[in-house]
């Protein structure tokens, strides 16, 4: 077994650099709400990040290079992008714990974000190359939304910032093919420093992201990106894809998960509202970064259930892939 954190980036493990020549990033889609089609969040989804979930794809733009692993996760992201085709958006939008602002909630309105984004505890396994377009009148509209509904809100404008590893494999793995306009927000982790965190913030930031969607006319589909189960091993085996080491952290954590998702397969939305603090107390959760939340708040606590499309772990946190459709 290998320590986590002293695994050397660029060591013989970390596979091959990426090839001179990785596709530029094809036109964006049109942003607009478009023909008979209806305006508004499409859907929403549970879309977990671990960077370990792109390396096992080998995507052109990761520069390690794997031998697969977290196959059912993987194949509960196949499933999220044909679902998330039929449902022909023209914009992502995304918020994403790993995209850290200490004062008020941030939104990325460069108009075109690139770079290499790493995983700071996983380099070996997370090295991306990133070219996107960001729907930057929709990026506009959800800071003012935000400010108008009393947030601490901010437009992020400077080109270069580099964008984080969780909002980049969240996207990579709902949309490998970059064709889509996105807006990516930062998770204001302020009350992240407190154990009785509260949610309410991100109901309103729910909404604001609502009301700017349906003013500016855009299809969009959400994906809020967070794990559920937080705790992880401090070591991992010397192939990282060696799935006869993975497996939950011990029990309470497996059965916080499934108690979770049970609530979210029976629905209606609205007993998350409870069950999601519950579920961040017993599991320390990553859903205290509020994606969640500003998920289900957006698409204004439909009466419905959710589709759990996989679920598994990675280095012990439980991840799930869930749809919801309003
Ligand atoms: O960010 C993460 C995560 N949420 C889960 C597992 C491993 C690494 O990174
Ligand atoms: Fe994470």
């Amino acid at each position: 077994m290998a320590r986590v954190f002293q695994v050397p980036a660029g060591s013989s493990r970390s596979g091959a650099r990426r090839a001179a020549g990785t596709p530029a990033v094809p036109a964006p889609a049109p942003a607009r709400g478009s023909g008979e089609q209806k305006a508004g969040i499409v859907a929403g989804y549970l879309a977990p990040h671990p960077p370990h979930l792109v390396y096992a794809e080998n995507p052109p733009q990761n520069e390690p290079r794997s031998t697969g692993g977290w196959e059912v996760l993987r194949w509960g992201y196949e499933e999220l992008r044909r679902r998330l085709r039929a449902h022909r958006p023209d914009v992502l939008v995304v918020h994403a714990p790993h995209w850290i602002t200490m004062v008020g909630h941030h939104v990325n309105c460069v108009p075109n974000p690139r770079g290499i984004s790493v995983e700071p505890i996983f380099p070996h396994l997370f090295r991306y190359h990133y070219d996107f377009r960001t729907d930057v009148d929709l990026a506009e509209a959800i800071v003012e939304e935000g400010e108008r509904a009393g947030l601490v809100t901010s437009a992020l404008r400077e080109d270069g910032v580099r964008v984080d590893y969780a909002t980049i494999g969240a996207l990579h793995l709902a949309n490998p093919e970059w064709d889509l306009p996105v807006v990516s927000l930062s998770a204001n982790n302020n009350p992240y420093y407190y154990s009785d965190a509260s949610l309410t913030e991100m109901e309103t930031l729910g909404a604001a992201t609502r009301r700017a969607i349906e003013r500016t006319g855009r299809r969009a589909v959400l994906l809020g990106s967070n794990s559920l189960s937080h705790l992880h091993w401090d070591i991992e085996p010397e192939l990282p894809e060696d799935m006869s080491a993975e497996r939950p952290f011990n029990h309470a954590q497996y059965a916080g998960d499934m108690e979770l998702l049970q609530t979210i397969r029976e629905g209606p939305t609205s007993r998350l509202k409870d069950a999601v603090p519950k579920h961040i107390e017993a599991t320390s959760s990553e859903t205290k970064a509020g994606s969640l939340t500003w998920l289900l708040a957006a698409m204004g606590w439909p009466d419905i259930a959710g589709d759990v499309l996989a679920y598994g772990t990675v280095i012990a946190t439980g991840n799930a892939v869930v749809e919801w459709v309003p």
